[in-house]
């Protein structure tokens, strides 16, 4: 089967096989890429993180089905980065969306780390791709966790949705860092628990007060766009405005998806207007090209030197002191990159 044309004529099984070819790294899915790429760009990706347990794949099933009662299709990645197999995530998420998974407007797919945490998130975005060139309208990226991995995967959305639950206590603190900077909508879920409105108010004071946060993201892009000026105007536009949302939802029970999904709505128009959207995706794109330079540069000088059959040689050389490292990687590059 020719993966790449089946999956833009909508072939749900060579959907399934490209991601599958890019979960494995097989050698096909450099070429499945580079044949969708032209196709992708068109969808909007949604990201939704949080701790274990919060009820993200509850919500994402909600969120998915009041897309679809708009008439759009959605793709579902669930990603979890704390797992080095799927298949616990693949049917507790299976259970739970149960209903969608008839549904052929819907595409359900669980990916997990195989062994390497590292290239998890690169792998997540090329499935986002081949779910756009798909057709996808709205691509949902649920990921598990509060750490730098799930950060990184949810670079890959347009926006990020937070689910944070009552109760959580100190934790809150622990987290507030990385996930203040990351929110764009935040959804206090479980909210028929004891503690939601103590939560929110929480949130709005660490929102208001943490003028650090802000400051540095706002800092970042500025630095970002510096290293960009030259590029184009578009991704010069953003430090937008956005002050993050705040909802509380009982995702099991269906209440306060509707308002999310307005939270959400308004976020995207926000970005779509302002350039902040185009800049987030130059800036993704930018990581990307970086990333897939280093890592071909590495393989290839790798692949070298392992042929020339010296790898041994250096390495007893190191190991008895008579050189180091730095000073054999230097060398190398010198001579492979004349
Ligand atoms: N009381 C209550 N329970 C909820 C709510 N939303 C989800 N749950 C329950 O919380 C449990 C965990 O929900 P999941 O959707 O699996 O949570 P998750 O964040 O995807 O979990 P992991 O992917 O394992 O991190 C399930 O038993 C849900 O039925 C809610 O709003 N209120
Ligand atoms: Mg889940």
């Amino acid at each position: 089967m020719d993966i790449a044309k089946e999956l833009l004529a909508g072939n749900r099984l060579a959907l399934s096989r490209a991601i599958t070819a890019i979960e494995n790294e097989y050698e096909e899915a450099t070429d499945i890429m580079k044949e969708i790429y032209p196709h992708t760009g068109h969808a909007y990706v949604l990201g939704i993180t949080g701790p274990p347990g919060a009820g993200k794949s509850t919500l994402t099933d909600k969120i998915a089905r009041a897309y679809r009662s708009q008439g759009k299709t959605v793709g579902i990645i669930a990603v979890d980065p704390t797992s080095p197999f799927t298949g616990g995530a693949i049917l507790g998420d299976r259970i739970r969306m149960n209903g969608l998974t008839l549904d052929e407007g819907v595409f359900i797919r669980s990916m997990g780390t195989r062994g390497s945490l590292g290239g998890l998130s690169h792998k997540t975005a090329d499935a986002v791709k081949a779910m756009d060139a798909f057709g996808k309208d709205i691509i949902i990226v649920e990921t598990v966790g509060v750490g730098q991995s799930e950060v990184d995967i949810v670079k890959a959305a347009d926006t990020t949705v937070v689910v944070l639950i009552p109760g959580m206590g100190d934790d809150i603190q622990a987290i507030k860092a990385g996930i203040l900077e990351i929110g764009d909508v935040f959804c206090v879920n479980k909210a028929d628990h004891d503690g939601a409105d103590k939560l929110v108010r929480e949130l709005n004071m660490m929102l208001d007060l943490d003028a650090n946060t802000m400051m540095t993201s706002d800092e970042t892009k500025k630095a970002l766009q510096d290293q960009f000026h030259h590029l184009s105007a578009a991704i010069m536009a953003p430090t937008t405005g956005w002050r993050p949302s705040i909802d509380k939802v009982v995702a099991n029970q269906n209440e306060g998806i509707d308002v999310l999904l307005e939270s959400i709505h308004k976020h995207r128009v926000h970005i779509e207007g302002d350039g902040e959207l185009s800049w987030r995706r130059t800036k993704r794109t930018r990581d990307e090209m970086l990333d897939i330079l280093e890592s071909s540069i590495g393989r290839y000088v790798k692949n070298k030197i392992v042929a020339t059959g010296r790898l041994d040689g250096y390495v007893k050389q190191i190991k008895h002191h008579e050189t180091d490292p730095y000073s054999v990687v230097g060398e190398l590059l010198q001579e492979m990159l004349k």
